[in-house]
């Protein structure tokens, strides 16, 4: 089957974030599991295990996993004809190495994939999406042992398997590209593709080089695999990029943010170029970093087909070779852009950001393009009535798909989809609290996890289906 010619439109959501129930039918412990709430001031904390007394949001998230059938209507009402979800790979090996796979976990996805189906929405699968049965970071070492990568794999074939004729879209990965050797944005950007944090592991530069090294290796081989169990399947991967542009015309500054834009490129490159790229493996070198590339997993590399790139875009940047620098720093440690304003949450809003990036990555690539993530994270008031007027998000969403219909109709851009982040409030993946809510649909629940869990329409909902309608 060829990727879709009809536009997609939709949201994504990701397990740990949404479904709760993270001891029910089977499931073992994963990464987020042990990570408690925090906000935008208070960092979370990662516990190795569950300690009494403490929030952990996923937990019980949005209840999703109980709610999904009430949910996946109100989807199909915004006028949905894709949603993102992720696999997470605790239900299906709840240790990671467990003999066979958990029947009960299939069977929960078996069945939210067909509830989509029922009401004509295209699922869109991510089979890692920071979700890591905690056992493998524990007695494995996570991802910086290459027995990871078998037992990944395992995952994913029987996924494949499993669902062989009910999904055709894939997703290998989230965002692995924060995972880099000198990327020390904070311990929790390694954390979530790792269950390691930068600044507790030893060697932290190696470890993390080695993680994101067999991670690309890892997503090759799963491409792969996929494409031999149905050759029809369109397995991508999704980045989470923020392009950055230089602070001013200082030929310093430009470099810096071709480096800093360097990172998100070379496991693109991987996956679409036939090899893994030569100006990676000779950076590691410059840190005393050999990587061992057998002939088998050269072949893997010159076989690797991805189908297509799935683009979550939040945020532009500036890159500023000056030490000191009057605009101060935003949440991704980079300068401030005094063009642009920044969310309660201090990510830069930058709707002709998407239209720069999308340009890149087709002049760079030429393959398919689907915006997997993109919204903004508010405060909301929800009033007497139930009603939520979020026209705020509304200008934020319509900003950003004015922009991208520039990219496709102006430039040419082949991209065949929009999924916002979050259609309904779920938990921040970055800070743990509910109150930064992405959703068309509010949620009654506080940073606590107390609440009623009743969904109700903001007034963006009802936009977002006018708006995709007349597209
Ligand atoms: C992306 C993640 C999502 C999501 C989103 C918004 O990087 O893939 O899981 O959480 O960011 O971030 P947050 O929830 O922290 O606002």
């Amino acid at each position: 089957m060829a990727i879709s010619k009809k536009m997609l439109w939709g949201g994504s959501i990701a397990a740990h974030q949404c479904e709760g129930a993270y001891k029910t039918d089977g499931k073992g412990l994963g990464i987020m599991d042990v990570v408690t709430a925090g906000s935008a001031s208070a960092p979370r904390i990662f516990h190795g295990e569950v300690e009494e007394g403490q929030v952990y949001p996923s937990h019980y998230g949005i209840d999703f996993y109980h709610r999904y059938k009430e949910d996946i209507a109100l989807f199909a009402e915004a006028g949905f004809t894709a949603l993102r979800i992720s696999i997470d790979w605790a239900r299906i090996y709840p240790n990671g190495d467990d003999a066979a796979p958990n029947q009960a976990g299939i069977e929960h996805y078996r069945d939210v994939i067909m509830e989509l189906r029922r009401r004509d929405i295209e699922p869109i699968v991510t089979l890692f999406h920071f979700e890591m049965p905690l056992n493998l970071v524990k007695k494995y070492g996570s991802w910086a042992n290459r027995e990871t990568i078998q037992l990944y794999l395992r995952y994913c074939e029987t996924m494949f398997t499993e669902f062989k004729d009910i999904v055709t879209y894939w997703s290998t990965f989230n965002e692995m590209n924060h995972l880099d050797a000198d990327l020390l944005l904070s311990d929790f950007f390694t954390y979530m593709n790792t269950g390691l944090c930068y600044s507790k592991v030893e060697n932290p530069a190696k470890v993390m080089a080695e993680c994101a090294y067999n991670m690309t290796l890892a997503s090759v081989k799963a491409i792969n695999c996929g494409h031999r169990i149905n050759p029809d399947f369109q397995i991508g991967c999704v980045f989470g990029i923020t392009p950055s542009y230089a602070k001013t015309c200082n030929p310093d500054d430009s470099i810096l943010a071709y480096k800093n834009m360097e990172r998100d490129w070379y496991q693109i490159d991987a996956m679409c170029k036939g090899a893994f790229p030569e100006y990676k493996l000779n950076e590691y070198r410059k840190r005393g970093i050999e990587t061992k590339i057998s002939e088998e997993d050269k072949k893997e590399y010159a076989d690797s087909k991805l189908d297509f790139i799935g683009v979550n875009y939040y945020a532009s940047s500036v890159s500023s070779a000056q030490e000191s620098d009057d605009d101060g720093e935003n949440f991704f440690g980079a300068s401030n852009n005094p063009y642009l304003r920044q969310s309660d949450w201090g990510w830069t809003i930058d709707p002709q950001g998407l239209r720069y990036l999308l340009m890149m990555l087709d002049r760079r690539y030429n393959i398919p393009m689907i915006i997997t993530e993109n919204g903004l994270g508010a405060f909301d008031q929800k009033e007497q009535d139930g009603s939520v007027h979020d026209q705020y998000r509304i200008d934020y969403l319509k900003n950003h798909l004015d922009e991208l219909k520039k990219s496709i109709n102006e430039d040419c851009v082949n991209c065949f989809g929009y999924l916002m982040w979050g259609p309904i409030d779920l938990i921040s993946a970055t800070t743990g609290e509910m109150k930064k809510r992405y959703g068309f649909i509010y949620v009654d629940q506080d940073d606590e996890g107390n609440g009623t869990l009743e969904r109700s329409k903001k007034d963006s909902f009802y936009w977002f289906r006018d708006y995709t309608k007349n597209w």
